[in-house]
C-alpha cells in the first residue's frame, strides 16, 4: 500500500485539564470507529493510550500516547496527552507535530487551569482547536454553562456545532447541528446511522444552527453573498466554510458527549474529518525543510520489549524501511529499517510514513526527543519546544552506597525521553540535584528508575545553596610560624579586604611594595584565602563579592614556604572575614502562580507568610496570575501548599532572580542549624 497522500491525514493532540476524559475519549473514539471492539475504561486499566504500568497505578496518563483510527477514509493520528502540569511537557512536544487540538473540558467543571494553559499553547503555535465538553451525564453538568465560559474565558469564537438532548442522567443523546441530524444510541454501544432530531429539539438545533451559520458565512464572503441572497446553504458548504475559519483560528466549534459511554463520537470523527485541516492544507507545522526527506522526533520512549522507540512526524517526503537519515543533532546516520505504526502500546511493523504522517521507528543508537532527522547533512533549522522551567527539585542519594553512577547513568537515560527532567550536581552543596515540574513528576521517574534500571534512592529537600558577602571593609594579620627544631614554618601577611561594587566575584591585588613578601610567595597567600573563602564562616557557604588587597607582610629566608604563606592568608582572610561585617545571601526566586480567583486572598497571605513580595496581579476571566519574589528557602514545599489551598487548581512556575541578603533573625537560625549541624557531623 503506498503511502498517504498529506490531504487524507489528520493529526489531532488530545488536551486539556487533567480528569476531564481525554483519554477516556480516544478510546471512544476508536471503539466507534472499528479499531477496539470493547471500550476500555481508566478504572479497570485497560484503556488503548493508558497503558503504562504507572498510568494504571495513578489513574492518569503521564506520557503522550499514539492511537491512530480511520473515518470517512482518512488516517486520524491522535495523540493522547496528559493534562497535569507535572507531565505538561508530554503536551507540548505533541502540540509540536499536529496541525489540530481537541480541547476537552469537563461540563460540570468548565474552564480549568489547565485548559486555559493548554489553549494559550496550542494559539501560540497557530493550532486549529476543537472543543469537546464531556460528562455531560455527570450530576451538575450543563453544557451550555460550559459554553458560555469557554466564549468569556477562551474566545468569542467558540461555537456550538453539537447539543445535548436532555442532561445529566436523562441524557438521551446528542444532536449534530451541522448534519442538521441526531445520535440517541444505548449507553456504550456502537453509535449508528443518525437519526431524525427529537421533535422538541428542532426549535434549539434550528437557533443554533443560525448562530453556526451567523459565525462561518462572516469569515467568507462569497458564502455571506450567497446567504444573505437567501440561498439554503447544504452541510457540505457550510462545513467546507467552516474548515477554512478553523484552519485559520478564526472560530472553534465545540462539540459535546459522553466519553465514557460513547456517546458523540460519531458526530466528533465527522467534525475531525470535516472541520480539522490536514497537513496538505495546513503546511508543516516546524516550517518546511530544504531537504527531499525530513523527520521530526517528537518523543523517544524505552519500550520493554522492542527497546527505544521514537516517534516522529514526517515533515517532508516519505520515510520507508529503505531510509538512511542523518540526525542533525548527533552528527550520525541512522537506517530506519524497524518502522512501527503505534496503537498505544501495541506496534504492528509498517513499511512507510508519507508526508505529514505520524510513525514511529525501533532500534535508532542514540536518536531521542527533538531530533531531526534529514536526508541530507545541510543544517536547517530545529523547532524549540519552549519547555516550562522545572519547578521542584531534590536532592537524590542512593540507598545503596557505591551506586551514585549508577543512578546518574540511569536518570540521565529518563531525562532523554523527557525534557522537563533535569538531573544537575550542585557545584556548591555537592548534591545531586533532580528537578521536574512537581514532586509527582520526580516521584514517577524515580520510580521508573528502578523498574527498569534497578536503581533505588532517597528524595530529600535540596539545601538551599546560600552565599556569604561582606558589607564593610577590614584589615588583618596573619602569621603562621612554626620553629621547633629543624626546618621550621614561617609566613605572615597583611591583608584588606573590601566589597566589590555589584556584589559578585573575587579579586586579588597584589599591593606590596619594595618586596617584603618575595612575588614567588604571593600567589600561595591568594590561594589560601581562595580556598578558606569556600566556606563562609556564617553558614559554610561560599563567599563572592570580595576585593583582597595584599599589602604588607614578612619572610625568613630559610623558613618560608609557599604552605606557610597559604595558611598565613587563611588566618588573615578569617579574622579579616568577621571584622568586615558578613552577610548572609540567599537565592531569590521570581515565582508565577495562577489560581481561581477566590483562592487569590489566600495565596496572598500565604506568599507573605513566606517572606514573598508582591510585584502584580493580572486577572484574566476568573484566573488571576499572581507575581512575587520569594525566597527560594521558603519555596521547598510550595507545590503542596498550594494544592491545599486551591484545591488542585493552581498552577506556578519559578526561575532563579538574583541573591539578596537573608534578615537577620532567619540569617540566625540558619546559622545556628549550620553550626550544630557541623558539631552533629564532629561528634
Ligand atoms: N461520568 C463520566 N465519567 C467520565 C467520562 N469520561 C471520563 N470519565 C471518567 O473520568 C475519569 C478521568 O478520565 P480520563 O479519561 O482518565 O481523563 P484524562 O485525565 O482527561 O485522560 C475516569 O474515572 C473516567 O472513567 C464521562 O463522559 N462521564
Ligand atoms: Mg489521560
Amino acid at each position: 500500500m503506498p503511502a498517504l497522500e498529506p490531504g487524507k491525514i489528520r493529526n489531532v493532540a488530545v488536551v486539556g485539564h487533567r480528569g476531564t476524559g481525554k483519554t477516556s475519549l480516544v478510546e471512544a473514539l476508536l471503539f466507534q470507529a472499528g479499531d477496539v471492539n470493547r471500550l476500555g475504561t481508566i478504572e479497570a486499566g485497560t484503556t488503548v493510550t493508558d497503558w503504562d504500568e504507572d498510568e494504571h497505578k495513578r489513574q492518569m496518563s503521564i506520557s503522550l500516547s499514539l492511537a491512530h483510527t480511520s473515518w470517512q477514509g482518512r488516517k486520524i493520528n491522535l495523540v493522547d496527552c496528559p493534562g497535569d502540569p507535572s507531565f505538561q511537557g508530554e503536551a507540548r512536544c505533541a502540540l509540536r507535530v499536529v496541525e489540530g487540538a481537541i480541547v476537552v473540558v469537563s461540563a460540570v467543571m468548565g474552564v480549568e487551569v489547565g485548559t486555559s494553559r493548554v489553549w494559550k499553547i496550542a494559539g501560540d503555535l497557530g493550532l486549529s482547536r476543537v472543543v469537546a465538553v464531556n460528562m455531560l451525564d455527570r450530576e451538575r453538568a450543563d453544557f451550555f454553562r460550559a459554553l458560555e465560559q469557554l466564549q468569556s474565558q477562551l474566545s468569542p469564537k467558540c461555537i456550538a456545532v453539537h447539543l445535548p438532548i436532555g442532561a445529566e442522567h436523562e441524557l438521551t443523546g446528542i444532536v449534530d447541528v451541522l448534519h442538521m441530524c441526531a445520535y440517541t444510541n444505548p449507553r456504550g454501544a456502537k453509535e449508528g446511522d443518525p437519526v431524525a432530531i427529537p421533535d422538541d429539539m428542532v426549535g434549539l438545533a434550528q437557533e443554533y444552527r443560525e448562530k453556526l451559520l451567523d459565525e462561518v458565512v462572516q469569515t467568507d464572503e462569497a458564502l455571506m453573498e450567497r446567504y444573505l441572497e437567501g440561498e439554503e446553504l447544504d452541510a457540505h458548504a457550510l462545513a467546507a466554510a467552516l474548515k477554512l475559519a478553523v484552519t485559520r483560528g478564526e472560530l472553534f466549534p465545540v462539540g459535546c458527549g459522553v466519553a465514557k459511554d460513547n456517546l458523540g463520537t460519531h458526530a466528533l470523527l465527522d467534525l475531525l474529518v470535516e472541520g480539522v485541516p490536514s497537513p496538505a492544507k495546513k503546511g508543516a507545522p516546524m516550517g518546511s525543510a530544504d531537504a527531499d526527506t525530513c523527520a521530526f522526533v517528537f518523543k523517544t520512549l524505552a519500550d520493554p520489549f522492542a527497546g527505544r522507540i521514537n516517534i516522529f512526524r514526517v515533515v517532508k517526503g516519505t520515510v520507508t524501511t529503505e531510509s538512511t537519515l542523518f540526525d542533525l543533532r548527533e552528527r550520525a546516520k541512522e537506517r530506519m529499517g524497524s518502522l512501527l505504526q503505534l496503537q498505544g502500546k501495541t506496534n504492528t511493523p509498517a513499511k512507510e510514513f508519507g508526508e505529514g504522517d505520524i510513525g514511529a521507528v525501533a532500534k535508532l543508537k542514540d536518536v531521542q526527543t527533538g531530533d531531526m532527522l534529514l536526508d541530507h547533512e545541510t543544517p536547517i533549522e530545529v523547532p524549540m519546544f519552549g519547555f516550562p522551567e522545572p519547578v521542584m527539585s531534590f536532592a537524590i542519594t542512593p540507598k545503596a552506597k557505591g551506586d551514585e553512577d549508577k543512578v546518574a547513568s540511569a536518570i540521565r537515560r529518563l531525562a532523554e525521553e523527557d525534557p522537563t527532567l533535569y538531573l544537575r550536581r550542585d557545584p556548591q552543596t555537592g548534591e545531586e540535584i533532580l528537578s521536574g515540574m512537581s514532586q509527582m513528576h520526580v516521584e514517577v521517574a524515580l520510580e521508573r528508575a528502578k523498574r527498569r534500571f534497578g536503581v533505588d534512592v532517597d528524595l530529600h529537600p535540596p539545601r538551599v545553596p546560600y552565599m556569604e558577602t561582606i558589607r564593610g571593609q577590614a584589615r588583618a594579620h596573619g602569621r603562621y610560624k612554626k620553629q621547633t627544631g629543624g626546618r621550621g614554618q614561617f609566613g605572615d601577611c597583611h591583608i584588606v579586604i573590601e566589597p566589590i561594587e555589584g556584589g559578585t566575584g573575587y579579586e586579588f591585588l597584589d599591593q606590596i611594595v619594595g618586596g617584603v613578601i618575595p612575588q614567588s610567595f604571593r600567589p600561595a597567600v591568594d590561594k589560601g584565602i581562595q580556598e578558606a573563602m569556600q566556606q563562609g564562616e556564617l553558614a559554610g557557604a561560599p563567599v563572592q563579592g570580595v576585593r583582597v588587597r595584599l599589602v604588607d607582610g614578612s619572610y625568613h629566608t630559610v623558613d618560608s614556604s609557599e604552605m606557610a604563606f597559604k595558611i598565613a592568608g587563611s588566618m588573615a582572610w578569617k579574622d579579616a572575614y568577621l571584622a568586615a561585617s558578613p552577610a548572609l545571601l540567599e537565592p531569590i526566586m521570581e515565582l508565577e502562580v495562577t489560581v481561581p480567583d477566590e483562592a487569590v486572598g489566600a495565596v496572598n497571605g500565604d506568599l507573605n507568610s513566606r517572606r514573598g513580595r508582591l510585584l502584580g496581579m493580572e486577572p484574566a476571566s476568573g484566573m488571576t496570575t499572581v507575581k512575587a519574589e520569594v525566597p527560594m528557602a521558603e519555596l521547598l514545599t510550595y507545590s503542596q501548599s498550594l494544592t491545599s489551598m486551591t484545591g488542585g487548581r493552581g498552577d506556578y512556575a519559578m526561575h532563579f532572580l538574583r541573591y539578596e541578603e537573608v534578615p537577620t533573625h532567619v540569617a540566625q537560625k540558619v546559622i545556628e542549624d549550620t553550626r550544630k549541624a557541623r558539631e552533629a557531623a564532629n561528634a
